[in-house]
């Protein structure tokens, strides 16, 4: 894949601060595969999904067919990896735990974590501006101010975000992070075997919203930025064992 024209290159849809997204930046990143980012401002991004007859990003466009889920795209190009760089290990039983473990975060972490941070955010639309817009084309940054009501209302209705949710959600983070730290106490390294797999990759990109990592592949806000309570809450977490292993996988193993 090193030598194709740009046209050639895999596709990655996306929306600048989606937690799905970054996870599938990382791995491209991770296993050395060239690809074209396609940024869009959250709902503008239907427009690109669509065309591919999708729905949601991530989405990867190859050659090899289009492929619009995180765990998936990740299978797919860890596929294509030399094995010194997998994600996913060799071993059969090691390899059914990262799965598992990747498969609970995707379903129960990254949702609840999307949830609890749009509650404190999506009303504050100069902050929300900037970050959903960060490296969208200037067509779509210049009309999102215009239709951020709309969209904020149609994400508030999709994603189910009222104090309960947001509440609900929290309950579910911390209660995954309490099984992350059972799972870190014997002191592992890593999640699963001896080392880095996709499920500690999951872990960090799904725990970013909560933690704020400076590593993270677009400019997340800053404590001073947001709420109180909100940066009360990313304090707590940044202090559990759970949460600085998902800091030290940013800063050890993001960028390698
Ligand atoms: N299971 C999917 C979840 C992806 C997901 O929830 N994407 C969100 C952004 S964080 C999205 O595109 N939501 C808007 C939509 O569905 O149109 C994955 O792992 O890729």
């Amino acid at each position: 894949m090193q030598d194709r024209s740009p046209e050639q290159l895999p596709r990655l849809i996306t929306t600048s601060i989606s937690h799905y997204c970054e996870k599938v930046r990382w791995a491209l990143e991770r296993l050395n595969i060239p690809y074209i980012e396609e940024r869009h401002a959250p709902l503008f991004h239907r427009l690109a999904t669509a065309r591919n007859e999708g729905r949601s990003v991530p989405m990867l466009v190859t050659e090899a067919g289009t492929f619009s889920d995180s765990s998936d795209i990740l299978q797919y190009i860890d596929g294509m990896s030399p094995v010194s760089a997998k994600l996913y290990p060799a071993d059969p039983k090691l390899r059914q735990e990262v799965e598992k473990l990747e498969d609970w975060f995707d379903r129960q972490l990254g949702p609840s974590t999307g949830v609890w941070f749009y509650f404190y955010l999506l009303d504050r639309d100069k902050l929300i501006l900037r970050l959903f817009c960060e490296g969208v084309e200037a067509i779509e940054a210049e009309l999102f101010p215009v239709v951020f009501p709309c969209i904020r209302e149609a994400m508030e209705r999709a994603m189910e975000i009222t104090p309960e949710s947001a509440a609900e959600s929290l309950d579910r983070i911390n209660s995954i992070f309490e099984t992350v730290n059972e799972l870190l106490a014997d002191g592992r390294k890593y999640l699963v075997g001896d080392s880095f797999s996709a499920c500690d990759l999951t872990w960090a990109c799904l725990t970013g919203l909560v933690l704020m990592p400076t590593e993270y592949g677009t400019k997340l806000p800053q404590l001073s930025e947001i709420p109180t309570e909100m940066a009360q809450t990313i304090e707590h977490f940044r202090a559990t064992p759970a949460g600085s292993f998902a800091l030290r996988l940013f800063r050890e193993e993001r960028d390698k």
